[in-house]
């Protein structure tokens, strides 16, 4: 551990949440509490009283009496994509059917096409812009996934972008593999074939390239089956690729109980989940990754089983699902209220899904997602009363400032220069792919 001679920062005169688990009161509260940071990682955490004699000497910050929790972590996005599906919402709300939209060209396959035109600069562009929302209400870490590409090229290049805005802006970025999203028009009536592709070509050129952290599917009647993901993750398994499911979202396919089989990281969706589902993401310690704003955009009336999820001690996480069809969100709070409204979360769970256990989905408790010395010094500051009302209010931000492995960050400065408006895909390998 750092001794107060190697400090870099002191925050104080703050009310902090640790969010550490196994604190009486879940949210960790230290009254007056004190925040060291020593080279972008948190040295020291308490009471300000606590502080050693030698503080006195490091540069210090006044919080203002605000509350300081972890940088928010959004655990589930599709931030990378081009195009609107603003078309889609109207013609919903004229009378079309999704099916309609599907059988026309549109849905998830038209934002493939979109995404597929997009140059390189404009993909960034455009994610970079939705990733300074999120950062905006105190978002530090981001999972991304890909899944618009469905051609090994352009989903590669989707996790390329991805990783690019992680050395680009302060965040971190974690990606996830998702090709196994729909069956592209290629592959139409041979969606085994595309499995095929996916785990020969795309999961180890992923892993040889270092792009993915991670790898996930769509398990649907209207997606992949069980068999189908099984190849997926056998292929993710011998790439050491730590695996996830979008599982149970529109039927219950037994996907939890598919996931937890791999030992996944997390099993998200799940409103149509069993109880032998719970169980066995219980057992496999699987976090249940939960998306109120695609529960919320489809109309969804069947709920997740919380209290299942609940009672067998499941941890539940919180993400925006952000992607232009289910959930054309970039609100984190928003979520945060839809969880506790929608779903019945207490403040409490609810701020674990966007902190500790949002960590944990990514394999990155050792890293984000608490205030504890050794992680990196992510840290949202509030002008609040109390945590709770990051759940209550709908709408607003009290978000006062962030930081990013201990720098203060200004989300409003990140939009890069627009892209100009002909440049499309003959940049498709610029990435150095
Ligand atoms: N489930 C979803 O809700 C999104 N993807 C998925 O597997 C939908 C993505 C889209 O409509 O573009
Ligand atoms: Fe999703």
């Amino acid at each position: 551990m750092k001794t107060a001679a190697h400090w870099d920062a002191v925050w104080q005169n703050a009310r902090v949440a640790t969010m550490d688990a196994g604190s009486a009161d879940s949210y960790g509260v230290i009254e007056d509490g004190a925040i060291a940071i020593a080279q972008g990682e948190i040295a020291w955490v308490g009471a300000r009283h606590d502080l050693p004699a030698a503080a006195r000497h490091v540069r210090t910050y006044d919080a203002n009496g605000g509350w300081i929790t972890p940088g928010l972590i959004d655990c589930h996005t599709h931030l990378v994509f081009a195009g609107s599906r603003a078309d889609e919402f109207e013609a919903r709300l004229e009378g079309a059917s999704y099916e309609d939209i599907a059988r026309a060209g549109g849905g998830i396959k038209s934002t493939v096409r979109a995404t597929r035109a997009a140059s390189d600069e404009a993909l960034v562009y455009h994610a970079a812009t939705r990733l300074a929302q999120l950062a905006a209400e105190g978002v530090t870490t981001v999972e991304i996934k890909s899944g618009y590409g469905l051609e090994t090229a352009h989903e590669l290049r989707m996790l390329e972008v991805a990783r690019q805005l992680g050395k680009r802006y302060p965040a971190t970025v974690a990606t996830t593999l998702l090709a196994a999203h729909a069956i592209p028009d290629e592959f139409a009536g041979r969606a085994d074939d595309y499995i095929t592709l996916v785990c020969e070509e795309m999961i180890p050129r992923a892993a040889a390239l270092g792009v993915a952290d991670a790898v996930d599917a769509f398990c649907e009647t209207i997606a992949f089956s069980v068999p189908q993901v099984e190849r997926v993750f056998r292929a993710a398994r011998a790439c050491d690729l730590p695996v996830k499911l979008h599982a149970d979202q529109l039927s219950d396919l037994d996907g939890a109980a598919l996931a937890a089989r791999f030992g996944a990281l997390s099993a998200d969706h799940l409103e149509y989940t069993s109880e032998r589902g719970v169980a066995a993401l219980a057992a496999a310690g699987s976090v249940a990754v939960l998306l109120p704003g695609a529960f919320y955009t489809l109309r969804e009336t069947r709920l997740p089983p919380i209290s299942a999820l609940r009672e067998r001690g499941v941890p539940i996480a919180i993400a925006s699902d952000c992607n232009p069809g289910s959930s054309p969100t970039t609100s984190l709070l928003l979520m945060l209220n839809m969880a506790c409204t929608l779903f019945r979360l207490t403040p409490r769970e609810a701020l674990a899904g966007v902190t500790r256990h949002a960590a944990r989905a990514l394999g990155m408790s050792d890293r984000v997602g608490r205030l504890k010395p050794g992680l990196q010094a992510d840290l949202a500051l509030w002008n609040i009363d109390h945590p709770r009302e990051l759940c209550y209010a709908l709408g607003g931000n009290p978000l006062t400032a962030s930081l990013h492995r201990g720098v203060l960050r200004n989300a409003a400065s990140w939009r890069p220069p627009a892209p100009g408006r002909n440049q499309s895909r003959e940049r498709v390998s610029r990435l150095h792919l």
